[in-house]
């Protein structure tokens, strides 16, 4: 994709940090396309005829990550058909698409691939909060979101990978002087209004 033509956002943090309700906001704000990684991976895993159903329930179940072949090419499928698809005032604001990428590159092979197949994230929205928040809110979630990986067993093999193969993913980019990170501890619309202030200036 052409930089002159896109904007991409990573947004990241860890599971049930809160990344996909704070992207439902910052869409509302400034007219994103927000694409999770994980929710295009869901819909692949359901859809008839595909090869990849199998292994993507594995690996969501287990907290691992899907080869980053099968998840790169859903994002930038998508992000194809956004382009296509987006029309003033749709994430064309200034001329150009711009994209929340929610829950993705949560491994280094992926954020490589990425960067040199697709394009360059400006910058990373980090979303950060402690373990005992995001049990909480996945435990309380799992009630409801019908979701196979919303149970303690699950959360926990989660939260081992994303210690050690998303963190580094951060560091690389912070090392980069391109994360933002905001608390995502206090409520949902204050750590909205932190995350649009971040999200007006990264645009500016
Ligand atoms: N909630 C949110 N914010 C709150 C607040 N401030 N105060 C109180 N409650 C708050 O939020 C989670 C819950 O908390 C909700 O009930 C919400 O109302 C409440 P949500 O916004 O959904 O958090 P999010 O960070 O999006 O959590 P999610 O569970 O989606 O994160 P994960 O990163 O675990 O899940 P994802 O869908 O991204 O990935 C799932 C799996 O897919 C991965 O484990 C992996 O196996 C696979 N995957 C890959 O293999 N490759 C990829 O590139 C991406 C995913
Ligand atoms: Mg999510």
């Amino acid at each position: 994709f052409d930089h002159k033509k896109v904007t991409v956002l990573f947004v990241l943090g860890g599971p049930g940090a809160g990344k996909g309700t704070q992207c439902s906001h910052l869409v509302d704000d400034f007219g994103f396309c927000h694409l999770s990684a994980g929710d295009l991976l869901r819909a692949e895993q359901h859809r008839e005829g595909s090869e990849f159903g199998q292994l993507i329930q594995t690996c969501i179940k287990e907290g691992t990550i899907v080869p980053m072949e099968v998840t790169v090419k859903l994002l930038q499928n998508a992000m194809t058909d956004a382009l296509k698809e987006t029309r003033p005032g749709d994430g064309w604001a200034d001329g150009r698409g711009r994209f929340l990428i929610d829950g993705f590159p949560r491994k280094m092979d992926q954020a490589i691939k990425f960067d040199e197949d697709v394009c360059q994230a400006s910058m990373v929205l980090f979303f950060s909060t402690t373990e005992q928040v995001m049990l909480e809110r996945l435990l309380d979630r799992g009630k409801t979101s019908g979701r196979e990986d919303d149970n303690v067993e699950s959360i926990k093999k989660r939260f081992t990978t994303y210690k050690e193969t998303t963190m580094p993913v951060i560091q690389h980019y912070q090392s980069l002087g391109k994360v933002a990170e905001i608390d995502s501890s206090p409520s949902v619309e204050e750590v909205h209004q932190k995350a649009k202030a971040v999200v007006e200036k990264i645009l500016a």
